[in-house]
């Protein structure tokens, strides 16, 4: 598959908090590192990311009545992206989840993402990140709704898997909605 200069990578969530060591992590989320580092440069300046940034007292944690523990809180080391993560070869970073009141899975949730692609001139997305079955999921659906050709790179995310198998229903799901898979493997300049 040849990258063109209307291709774009997004790399999901790839934080502290999501690899092992962090407040949610995903077994193995730490893995992804590599091969997005990889295909980067492929990219040229159209590699964008997504932070989960939540404050403190955000509705998704137990405790504010919400599903999971208290994580990605703004400012903190947990909420920073994965050291080993190449910094300087991502071109725009958006933040999601910011509000109390309202969660955000989707990249694409109230961060302005569509809009940026589009001005960008961005045809087709190569989807990459934490988590399969959460994140993931909701940004590639959502690039597929703001009318983007979009794959799904798959040995570049990993599945939180709350139940065994969560990850690659999520998959199906992504494919049945139109999303296309590649590996990074597949991926030529
Ligand atoms: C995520 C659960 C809660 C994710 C974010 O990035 O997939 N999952 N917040
Ligand atoms: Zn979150």
């Amino acid at each position: 598959m040849k990258i063109e200069p209307t291709d774009a990578l997004l790399i999901v969530d790839v934080q502290n908090t999501f690899c092992p060591g962090g407040t949610l992590p995903v077994a193995g989320g730490d893995q992804v590192v590599e091969p997005i580092n990889r295909v980067m440069p492929l990219f040229g300046d159209k590699v964008y990311a997504s932070q989960d940034w939540h404050p403190a007292d955000h509705v998704s944690f137990q405790g504010q009545g919400g599903v999971w523990p208290p994580h990605a809180v703004q400012g903190t080391d947990d909420a920073a992206l994965h050291p080993g993560l190449n910094r300087d070869g991502i071109g725009h970073l958006v933040q999601k989840g910011t509000r109390s009141d309202r969660d955000a899975y989707s990249a694409f949730d109230g961060t302005g993402l569509a809009e940026r692609l589009k001005a960008d001139g961005v045809r087709r997305i190569f989807v990459t990140g934490l988590a399969t079955d959460y994140c993931v999921k909701a940004s590639a659906l959502d690039a597929l709704q703001a009318g983007l050709q979009t794959v799904v790179l798959t040995d570049a995310i990993k599945a939180v898997d709350v139940q065994p198998g969560d990850g690659n229903k999520a998959l199906a799901e992504m494919q049945a909605g139109g999303v296309e898979s590649a590996t990074t493997a597949d991926l030529d300049g």
